[in-house]
């Protein structure tokens, strides 16, 4: 089984805000409620809104991490229009999440270019509504899954005959 190492986002829970805006993020496109990101209920969670220009939260968290494997996870409580995306540097992880789920994952390669990851709206020029209450980012440690370990305890007996 895999493991993980330490969460790299800040207030990846949405508790903390000013004035509107998560703290500890970078808000890029927001312009008076179109697009926006706002706080639907205080403490909790976070709701991206555009009607088409282009809407993202960033951290830059990744620098030292480069070609690691990592796992985005995200709770999506409301799913309107659209759809929302992760993205390190200029790549994007697939597949978007376009429906209300908990812990839905995702894993990528940190891109090599940037150490910014973005959480954005997906799909340019068109409405895209979405509310979330936790995000995640974690880098994932190999471990030894169960048909491996089955194996290796299958040779070690075969070995003592
Ligand atoms: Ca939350
Ligand atoms: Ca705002």
């Amino acid at each position: 089984m895999a493991t993980y190492g330490p969460e790299w986002f800040i207030n990846g829970d949405f508790a903390n805000w000013t004035t509107d805006n998560p703290d500890d993020w970078i808000l890029t496109g927001e312009s008076g409620v179109d697009p926006m990101v706002t706080e639907p209920v205080a403490g909790d969670s976070c709701r991206m809104f555009t009607s088409g220009s282009h809407i993202a939260l960033r951290q830059d968290l990744l620098a030292a991490d480069f070609g690691k494997p990592f796992r985005v996870k995200i709770d999506i409580i409301k799913a309107v229009a659209g759809s929302l995306r992760f993205r390190t540097g200029s790549t994007q992880i697939k597949p978007v999440f376009d429906s209300v789920g908990n812990n839905q994952v995702r894993f990528f390669t940190v891109d090599p270019g940037s150490q910014a990851m973005f959480l954005e709206r997906n799909v340019s020029g068109a409405t895209n509504d979405f509310t979330f209450t936790n995000v995640s980012c974690r880098e994932v440690i190999p471990g030894v899954d169960g048909m491996s370990m089955a194996l290796i305890m299958r040779s070690l007996a075969s070995r003592k005959k």
